[in-house]
């Protein structure tokens, strides 16, 4: 319960509560004493490093005030609150998006320029928290922001890695991965030393009988490990409504260190027990749309499930109200199956712990999940081995096994005689070794399912849930379609086209409010926004020009049509059919004469974006990629026609620079295989155009902005087993143009054949799962269209505007407001910013 202030304090405590900085003399002022107290440096001796900490202070302290208002008055109204659990949070970086958000970037501008200092430095001094992957982590940093601008009462739960994703070197061509520790000094967060958690593992499960001589299961673990929080404030956009991520980092449990074993000269194991602890949260696993079985992620997943949940239970427990309504006050989402755990864990905590009834407790359990599917790739879907999950949670496991005995009964009963069925629903796989299948629990444990973009959330319902449609009936399977928060993706990242929408829209609304952007059809004809349109692009074009330049010393031409294809680089991503491209392009324009050359649309083919460390062929494409450019680059027939550029460590910040500078941009995944993907909404956004595949979200892109606005080819999902099943079984004739690319791969023009033999022969020799010839024609023609649109200027300017104009529905606002209304039930909650009211007691 909130300690109410006594009445004779409470006029000292108003007095004096923490008024954030408004002016720039202010501002200044909250610098210049971190500089000098917190960070403990003279103000002769500061640094843009020692200045970026003090700036993000600076915005931390008032972005704490404004998260301690925001809690209080939501534990005041005992509000129904969201969780969105999610093992990647991709955030990037803080303090331009604090900045922004509190509308004080002009004032933090003006007084670091008082002080000495470029904004856009002190920007870039800052380490992007990079705590996800790819689109999944991005997806649910992108929430967080919507959800505070929405003013939904929301807490993001996560790890607190030690280490993000990996940094990209590229050596040679060929990728090396270097730690990324990010947090030798990080303003954002707030450690949380009195909020701790012992999470446990390992032991056996015990029958026991309590007074009353009902029976209950009592788990003795073997194993004790310390979850402490670390909170990270959440700003919203121009409100004052700030949310919490609440990362979990592990440590040894108070009691664990052995001091027995220390003082007695052991000091090497009390030490290593220590460190074990420590690993828990240590590193994030590197892997995208893979699932790799290791004991260490099932334990971060359980670590972090488990304290997340205690949490919840216990803040849920303050409010004094029945377990029944458990449901009305918590909401829990799971971003994909990684937390699925927490279904079990809820149900442990109501049945073992609490004592309720077996169905009582369910009740609760699934009126209080909800699940987002990201894939269907098998090879992405989670599964544990029995054996491992029985050796870790011993407990758990029996829970499962009851959880899924009470559903195959019901399904038994529904469906009576139907053994195959049975067997194919089964949480439990019978497989050798039998596998804990956690999509059909996380299913089986939650009131909604959905899935990502339209073409998806069919496809999961037609396939790996088909069966479960028909034992829930189609209602409980939806779609949100993925989106992106415009605040960084246009706001932060391209603020002259932000402030050029702003100038015509009235204001900064539409950043509120994306479906204003329409209006922008007015002003097609407007020759002087026109114009203006066009010279932000090319700014940004020259930019990212000096950027290629200065990290990989080619020079290119800002004029040239921009391609770029930016994301973790994956087969069924298919960066090897615009490497292929590009190859097919580049043998075309050296068998032409110099005056057929000068016809032609000079490119920058751009390509970035990291592979998992283990990942083979991913790491053979990168090394296809920078050996292609390694070629080209210097070849003088060529000159400014074709540049190819791998840029390194592709990441969030990174996009941000990279994406307003495309003018066209690649999302050419085999039909069926790309559940959404959220940057090409980012390129759209930017005005840029897409060239890709009618999947994921490219096809409500296509339905929004229309199909004469974005460049589509290849086969459709509906085809893609048909020409699989050909390319085994029947004769596998491969496109021409493609064995002439290979071919040219051969003969060594780029290498070592032998390097690149893999890539060529997934293709010819192993049935071309991905589809790359079948699609290779159509995608070298809808290339040579994208060349001839661009050479029309104000074409390509009318197809750039009228499609930003209509990406009104790709904001996350709308994506937010969807889940609120249809999975999660809860409702706004405005924070004003007086004084915070103090509960009545
Ligand atoms: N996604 Cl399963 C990931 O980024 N990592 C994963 O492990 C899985 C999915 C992506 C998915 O590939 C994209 O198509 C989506 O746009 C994105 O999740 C967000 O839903």
């Amino acid at each position: 319960v909130q300690a109410s202030i006594p009445e004779p304090q409470r006029e000292a405590w108003a007095r004096n509560h923490h008024k954030a900085f408004q002016t720039k003399e202010d501002f200044e002022k909250e610098v210049v004493r971190h500089v000098e107290t917190t960070l403990a440096r003279s103000m002769f001796n500061c640094d843009e490093s020692a200045a970026y900490s003090a700036t993000g202070l600076a915005f931390r302290d008032r972005l704490v005030t404004r998260w301690n208002q925001t809690q209080q008055r939501q534990t005041f109204i005992d509000s129904k609150r969201v969780y969105y659990l999610s093992l990647e949070f991709l955030m990037g970086r803080a303090l331009d998006n604090a900045m922004l958000n509190a509308n004080l970037k002009d004032v933090a501008k003006a007084g670091l320029d008082d002080l000495g200092f470029r904004i856009e430095d002190i920007i870039e001094q800052e380490n992007d928290a990079a705590l996800g992957n790819g689109g999944l982590g991005r997806l649910a940093a992108c929430f967080l922001d919507s959800l505070a601008t929405l003013n939904y009462p929301a807490w993001g739960y996560g790890l607190r890695y030690r280490y993000g994703i990996f940094k990209q070197e590229i050596i040679d061509g060929y990728q090396v991965e270097v730690p990324d520790y990010w947090l030798d000094f990080n303003p954002w967060e707030f450690p949380r030393h009195d909020v701790t958690v012992d999470i446990q593992f390992f032991g056996h499960v015990h029958k026991m009988t309590d007074k009353n001589g009902k029976p209950f299961c009592h788990w003795e673990a073997g194993e004790t490990v310390q979850a402490v929080a670390y909170d990270m404030p959440i700003p919203g956009y121009d409100t004052p409504s700030t949310n919490n991520l609440r990362l979990w980092s592990s440590k040894a449990a108070s009691g664990e260190f052995d001091f027995q074993k220390f003082n007695s000269g052991d000091y090497e194991s009390s030490v290593g027990d220590q460190q074990r602890a420590e690993t828990i949260s240590a590193v994030l696993y590197p892997n995208d749309n893979l699932e790799r079985g290791k004991e260490l992620r099932l334990k971060q997943q359980y670590f972090w499930v488990a304290a997340s949940l205690y949490d919840i239970v216990r803040r849920f427990k303050k409010s004094k109200r029945t377990w029944k309504e458990f449901p009305d006050l918590v909401a829990i989402q799971l971003n994909d199956t990684h937390p699925t755990l927490a279904i079990v864990e809820l149900q442990r905590i109501l049945v073992d712990l609490e004592r309720l009834s077996w169905d009582e407790a369910w009740d609760i359990v699934t009126s209080t999940f909800g699940y987002t599917n990201h894939t269907v790739l098998p090879e992405a879907l989670e599964k544990w081995p029995v054996t491992l999950m029985q050796n870790l949670l011993p407990r758990h496991l029996q829970i499962i096994y009851d959880i899924n005995l009470f559903f195959l009964q019901a399904v038994e009963k529904r469906f009576p005689q139907d053994r195959d069925l049975l067997s194919r629903v089964s949480i439990i796989e019978e497989s050798q070794p039998k596998m804990v299948r956690m999509a059909f629990l996380a299913v089986v444990g939650s009131h909604k399912v959905n899935g990502v973009a339209e073409l998806h959330s069919d496809l999961i319902k037609t396939t790996i849930f088909k069966d479960f449609v028909e034992i829930y009936g189609p209602d409980k399977f939806t779609n949100v379609t993925n989106a992106i928060t415009p605040r960084r993706w246009l706001h932060q990242a391209n603020p002259r086209l932000s402030d050029l929408i702003a100038s015509k829209l009235g204001g900064y609304d539409f950043l509120k409010d994306l479906t204003q952007l329409s209006q922008l059809e007015l002003s097609l004809n407007d020759k002087a926004f026109r114009k203006e349109w066009a010279e932000i692009k090319y700014a940004n074009k020259v930019r990212l020009a000096k950027y290629i330049k200065a990290t990989t010393d080619v020079s290119v031409n800002p004029t040239a049509l921009f391609d770029v294809q930016v994301k973790r680089i994956h087969e069924y991503k298919r960066q090897q059919l615009n490497i292929f491209g590009v190859i097919h392009r580049y043998l075309t324009l050296k068998a032409m004469s110099p005056e057929e050359r000068k016809k032609q649309q000079p490119r920058v083919s751009i390509f970035g974006g990291k592979a998992a460390p283990g990942y083979w062929m991913a790491k053979h494409i990168i090394h296809l990629v920078n050996n292609v450019g390694s070629v080209v680059n210097k070849d003088e027939d060529i000159g400014d026609l074709l540049k190819v550029i791998f840029l390194e460590d592709y990441n969030v910040s990174k996009a941000e620079m990279i994406i307003p500078a495309s003018d066209l941009s690649e999302h050419i995944s085999t039909a069926g295989t790309e559940a959404s993907g959220t940057s090409n909404m980012k390129f759209v956004l930017n005005g840029g155009l897409i060239i890709g595949t009618c999947d994921g979200a490219n096809i409500e892109i296509t339905r929004e902005i229309g199909e004469n606005n974005i460049f589509l080819f290849g086969n459709l999902a509906e085809d893609v087993e048909d020409l699989r099943h050909a390319h085994t079984y029947g004769s596998h004739t491969l496109d021409p143009e493609l064995l002439a690319v290979f071919s040219e791969i051969q003969k060594g023009t780029f290498g070592a054949p032998h390097d690149f033999e893999a890539l060529i022969s997934a293709v010819r020799d192993h049935g071309d799962y991905y589809l790359v010839s079948d699609d290779f024609h159509s995608y070298i023609e809808t290339q040579a269209l994208v060349d001839e649109s661009y050479r029309n200027q104000e074409d390509w300017v009318t197809k750039t505007i009228t499609s930003v104009a209509r990406m009104g529905f790709f904001s996350s606002d709308r994506c937010i407001n969807e889940y609120a209304e249809e999975i999660w039930n809860i409702e706004p909650l405005q924070v004003g910013s007086e004084f915070p009211r103090l509960k009545k007691q």
